[in-house]
């Protein structure tokens, strides 16, 4: 199980994500459904709660970081919405509940993925919200427009072509065909690397870290985010469905090429040893303000759901 240290941020995402979140009852009711059925269905928040750890490490409060911390949950809701569709990897499960095509059929289920992409990029750039003292107002009134612009370069570029949804297009072509530990390397630091490296930038620019920061801790999520993925295949393997809340074997029904059956099972643990200790490393360079976010990484890539 996620830490108990991490409980109280994970209650202040999901209290700022079913705010920003549109109402059931405000029309058009089936959408806004679909969308909270899937945010407020669980999930880790390991992507919120990256960024809301990396600004500790310069000092910083985590007010500021709330609201991009809702938005990447809400990009990463999408993606798994829109990863789940019968022409993607057609799953029944995600997060212990039937996935959102199965609920609300496979038009409104694109729908709720477009919803959230778009959402996550107007709670970025509005103003305000409806009331005075909103998370919103508060992230406005304490990052300057030129960092919140930053932020949604930063993201956009994460979630786009040359990212995340670049990953998803080469793993869907590489289907079946056994391809190079290259391109097994590319689908993984951009399917699942892209966004998390751009947790820990957003963190960066947040918590005003300098050059160096971004450098080294670039460097340090792309290791992860990377192994990430690996950890995933690895539980798609060997977990228990019952804690994953979803299926398993998946790769194997598609005959997808993963790090996992390229170099098998030993093979893929080791990388995952090996690129902890090498973040760890790079994430002691901020001492003892770093030990959260240490705790945080060492579940990303031991955990067992
Ligand atoms: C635009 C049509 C269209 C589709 C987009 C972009 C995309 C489809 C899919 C993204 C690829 C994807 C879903 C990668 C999986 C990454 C991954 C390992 C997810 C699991 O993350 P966790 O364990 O999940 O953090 P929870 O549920 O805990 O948040």
């Amino acid at each position: 199980m996620i830490p108990d240290s991490f409980h109280k941020k994970i209650q202040l995402i999901n209290e700022a994500l079913d705010h920003l979140l549109p109402g059931e009852d405000e029309f058009p009711g089936n959408i806004n459904r679909a969308m909270r059925y899937s945010v407020l269905a669980g999930g880790k928040r390991l992507r919120p709660l990256l960024i809301l750890l990396i600004p500790e490490l310069f000092g910083s409060q985590q007010e500021k970081s709330i609201v991009p911390a809702c938005a990447m949950e809400m990009i990463h809701t999408y993606s798994l919405i829109h990863d789940d569709l019968p022409a993607m990897d057609n799953d029944d499960y995600r997060r212990g509940r039937l996935t959102s095509h199965k609920v609300f059929g496979e038009a409104m289920a694109i729908l709720a993925g477009d919803a959230l992409l778009t959402l996550a990029f107007d709670i970025l750039s509005r103003e305000h919200d409806k009331e005075e003292g909103d998370y919103i107002s508060l992230y406005t009134k304490t990052v300057p427009a030129e960092i919140r612009l930053k932020i949604i370069a930063e993201l956009s570029g994460a979630a786009g072509t040359q990212g995340m949804i670049g990953g998803q297009v080469a793993d869907l072509e590489s289907e079946g065909k056994n391809i190079s530990p290259q391109k097994i390397d590319y689908i993984n630091s951009h399917k699942t690397g892209a966004l998390l490296v751009s947790c820990f930038r957003l963190g960066v620019y947040l918590g005003g870290g300098g050059i160096d920061d971004l450098e080294r801790l670039t460097s340090c999520s792309a290791a992860i985010g990377s192994t990430f993925q690996v950890v995933d295949d690895l539980l798609d393997l060997e977990g228990n469905r019952e804690k994953m809340g979803k299926d398993r074997g998946v790769d194997s029904k598609l005959n997808k090429a993963t790090y996992l059956s390229h170099f098998g099972l030993e093979e893929a643990k080791s990388l995952r040893d090996k690129e902890f200790q090498r973040s760890i490393k790079l994430l002691k360079y901020y001492g003892n303000r770093s030990i959260s976010l240490q705790n945080l990484v060492k579940f990303m890539l031991y955990r067992d759901y």
